[in-house]
């Protein structure tokens, strides 16, 4: 990718950003968060898939951009199969979006009361959308399998972090280290995808 090519993440999430600049740091491109854009937008995520929902984003932000800039939106979330992939697309608006993840991530565990390990599988799944200046549109998805556990752990990252098993770590996600996170993360994947795609574009 070009040295002077400028990225905008659509995001207002914090903890999601943070992890994105992370992994984006030997991509040799400049990457500014919306307010370092001077976008200011909260995009009603009405989609039903994750898909649907970063696309959104992203042509809300694209829409206010200058005309020069690439536009980037990750949409993700947990889904737990006992639960039917709850939260799923839904997962910062599980019980409210002001609700802490100490409140939701306890009413996780709580809702897997009884259920063993086995049946505890659960999986981040992310997508990404790219709108190139022109106006294309790419898309790329990550996925990290793991399992609900039985207790929060951990202090780093962000959301269900604490409550979400990662077995090849022998670890919450919560625990591992943002390099570790990022390596096998749903989010790192999908950008690390995402890069190899624009990089036949630009
Ligand atoms: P933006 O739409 O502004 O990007 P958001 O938090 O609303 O921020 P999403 O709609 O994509 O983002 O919702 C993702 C939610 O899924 C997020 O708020 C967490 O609850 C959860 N989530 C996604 N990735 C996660 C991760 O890596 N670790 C923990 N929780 C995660």
């Amino acid at each position: 990718m070009s040295e002077t090519m400028k990225i905008i993440f659509a995001t207002n999430n914090q903890g999601k950003y943070k992890e994105i600049k992370e992994i984006m740091k030997d991509f040799g491109v400049e990457i500014l968060s919306m307010k370092e854009a001077g976008i200011y937008l909260e995009p009603e995520e009405t989609g039903s898939t994750f898909l649907e929902n970063a696309t959104i984003k992203a042509k809300a932000v694209f829409a206010e951009a200058p005309a020069d800039s690439l536009v980037i939106a990750d949409d993700s979330g947990l889904l737990i199969d006992y639960l039917d992939g709850e939260p799923g697309v839904d997962s910062a608006l599980y019980l409210g979006v002001n609700t802490s993840y100490r409140i939701k991530n306890q009413s996780l565990i709580d809702r897997l009361d009884g259920v063993p390990t086995p049946k505890r599988t659960a999986r981040f799944v992310c997508v990404m959308v790219a709108i190139l200046p022109d106006g294309t549109l790419l898309s790329s998805e990550g996925v990290m399998e793991g399992l609900i556990g039985y207790e929060e752990r951990g202090e780093n990252g962000f959301g269900y972090d604490p409550i979400f098993y990662v077995p090849d770590f022998f670890k919450h996600s919560a625990e591992l280290t943002p390099e570790e996170k990022n390596e096998i993360s749903h989010r790192g994947k999908a950008l690390r995808k995402m890069k190899e795609i624009l990089e036949k574009y630009i």
